[in-house]
């Protein structure tokens, strides 16, 4: 089916901030999924509430495409633990590009990415399923992020940057050119990452001390 329409997982922050982007897009949204409305009313007065989960099955893999409105913070797995289940039943979730970004033609991005208000994400650049790039980012050239990730508004990434899986970029991060940061590392808010960071890592603070691995050294 071509313009399959859209089911909304979460009905939080995050999920209305997709609503909208969706909904400027003229895509239909036909259900949202969420215990609660806790944001973005307004967006889905007329759109169906299902109170849980397990309503999701009521719509047949090949008729919807899932958006993950469920948004990610550290140490909470929901976000992804949701898309793992129902990507394993044949749901596909949607990879959402706001219209104000701007994503280069020779970049790929997998299923479930979503790209938020005023990106750029430039050329050459990789980014894995279910990752979020949120408001502001900037990603340059030649990038890869891994899945599940979160870059919170405001980072900036300049080129050659390697993100591994499940990794936390909190509030305005710059990273320099060709840095790796391993698996599920957090990064704070507002450092700045001049030398790569090793998986399970914590790094915070102006001098971006690492915690992590039993490791603690300068950044
Ligand atoms: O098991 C669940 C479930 N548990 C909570 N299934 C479903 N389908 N939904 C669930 N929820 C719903 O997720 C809650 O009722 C609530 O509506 C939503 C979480 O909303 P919250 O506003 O707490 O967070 P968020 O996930 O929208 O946004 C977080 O992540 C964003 C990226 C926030 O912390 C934002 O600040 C951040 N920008």
């Amino acid at each position: 089916m071509k313009n399959k329409p859209f089911v909304m997982i979460g009905g939080g922050g995050h999920a209305a901030a997709l609503a909208e982007i969706l909904i400027k897009q003229k895509k239909r949204i036909v259900g949202v999924v969420s215990p609660e409305l806790t944001a973005g009313n307004i967006l889905f007065e007329n759109i169906e509430l299902f109170l849980n989960d397990d309503d999701i099955l009521k719509f047949r893999p090949e008729d919807i495409l899932l958006v993950n409105g469920i948004g990610s913070m550290p140490y909470k797995s929901l976000r992804e633990d949701v898309y793992n289940r129902f990507k394993k039943l044949g749901y596909v979730f949607a990879t959402v590009i706001a219209d104000s970004a701007l994503v280069s033609d020779y970049s790929t991005l997998e299923c479930g990415v979503q790209i938020m208000n005023n990106c750029v994400v430039n050329l050459g650049c990789k980014v894995d399923e279910n990752t979020i790039i949120n408001t502001s980012t900037s990603i340059d050239h030649d990038c890869t992020i891994g899945a599940h990730c979160h870059l919170a508004p405001g980072t900036t990434l300049s080129g050659q940057v390697v993100i591994e899986r499940n990794v936390h970029v909190a509030t305005g991060v710059n990273v320099i050119n060709n840095i790796i940061i391993g698996h599920n590392t957090i990064v704070g808010v507002g450092t700045n990452v001049t030398k790569s960071i090793p998986s399970n890592s914590i790094v915070y603070g102006e001098r971006s001390v690492i915690k992590g691995l039993g490791i603690t050294h300068d950044c």
